[in-house]
């Protein structure tokens, strides 16, 4: 099936829904400008010309993972060269030295068996203290299973343990591509992907806003995707909880993932383009320029992304795997990105909140 643009752009313009069907379609077409015009077109209704951006530090507590995820060039097991634990007092040393610098800390690390439910309570709770008034980001789906295994507490009862020791939302790794099929295949050590829904649906029933990211580029189809992005939209219909949806290009060096080549750009702003299409009920789409690079962020910006992620500060998981792009953006840079795009930088908190728009 061939897309017809002008059709889709009526419809989708008027409020209406791709099918999941014509989000292969839109895969499968050579027409990119079509594709990328349409997605802009709904990116600016939504958005108008605003592009968001955040301060923020991300924080990997330790690479020692008991899954060991075939994709996964960061994690390591226990006495592994690299392998690594922060302290609870190195990693509160590191949080106040940004104090003032940053609204948000995405914290994720590895499923290790020392970082359990009152590890990460303490360290909440202690740059909550160190840093009043920062946002928490913390912990995927993935590792609320862990800890609610390693407590003996089901999830529930672990996100309010944390939301009290200061969590605020959840970041979406760990959703890699929901498809059992693939999943068994990729990720088989991995939560189903529908027990990282469930979870997801528990963080949101609890108030608890997160966002949602898609691994691609491996070893899955389009009609995985599409299926992927479906599960989101139907869970999003529900629940309202999500912030952004954020695709990650996967960065095969130093895995264990075979015959697959790099990503290619065009499949990587196919993507954001269809995902910006697809996911009406979602507000943001993140281009997180550590994966795409910067240069090829700033061209998602035309195919329906609003969004860049942030300042950063720290990078592991990506360059273990082979990112070329930089470990930290200053806010300068940042927004001269987004403004020689056309657009108007937007810094944001967690919640899309605008903190300041730039002239
Ligand atoms: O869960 C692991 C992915 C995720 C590779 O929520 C890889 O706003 C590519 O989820 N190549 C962690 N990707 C990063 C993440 C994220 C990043 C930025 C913003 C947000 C957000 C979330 O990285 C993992 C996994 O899906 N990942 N290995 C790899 N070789
Ligand atoms: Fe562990 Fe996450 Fe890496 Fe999988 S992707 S090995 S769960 S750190």
């Amino acid at each position: 099936m061939k897309p017809d643009f002008r059709e889709l752009g009526k419809r989708l313009l008027a409020g209406g829904r791709l099918t999941d069907a014509e989000a292969v379609s839109l895969f499968e077409t050579d027409d990119i400008f079509s594709l990328g015009e349409l997605a802009n077109c709904v990116a600016v209704k939504k958005n108008n010309k605003f592009v968001y951006y955040i301060k923020n530090m991300h924080i990997n507590p330790g690479n020692i993972c008991t899954n060991r995820c075939m994709f996964c060039a960061f994690s390591r097991n226990e006495g592994e060269p690299g392998a690594y634990e922060y302290t609870l007092d190195e990693m509160v040393k590191g949080a106040a030295n940004v104090k003032g610098k940053v609204s948000e800390f995405h914290i994720v690390g590895g499923l290790n068996p020392k970082m359990d439910l009152g590890f990460y309570s303490e360290l909440f709770t202690a740059i909550k203290a160190a840093v009043p008034g920062v946002y928490i980001k913390a912990l995927t789906a993935v590792e609320i299973d862990y800890l609610s295994k390693l407590s003996g507490k089901t999830p529930t009862k672990v996100l309010e343990v944390l939301r009290a020791a200061g969590l605020d939302s959840m970041p979406g790794g760990g959703a890699e591509i929901f498809k059992a099929s693939v999943r068994n295949k990729l990720c088989p050590e991995k939560i189903p992907g529908s027990k990282w829904l469930r979870i997801t649906e528990t963080a949101h029933k609890l108030g608890l806003k997160t966002t949602a990211t898609m691994l691609f580029g491996h070893v899955e189809t389009y009609r995985d995707r599409v299926d992927h992005l479906s599960k989101l939209r139907q869970l999003q219909d529900k629940t309202e909880g999500f912030l952004a949806f954020i695709p990650l290009p996967f960065h095969p060096s130093n895995t264990r993932v075979r015959g697959t080549h790099p990503i290619s750009g065009l499949d990587i702003l196919k993507t954001i383009a269809v995902s910006r299409l697809y996911l009406d009920n979602f507000d943001h789409i993140k281009a997180y320029w550590i994966m795409t690079g910067e240069k090829l962020a700033q061209t998602c910006l035309m195919f329906g992304a609003d969004d860049l992620d942030g300042t950063v500060l720290e990078e592991k998981i990506t360059h273990a795997a082979g990112a070329e792009s930089k470990e930290a953006m200053s806010v300068e840079e940042i927004t001269h990105i987004i403004r020689t795009a056309g657009r108007t930088p937007v810094e944001r908190d967690t919640f899309y909140n605008r903190l300041k728009v730039w002239k």
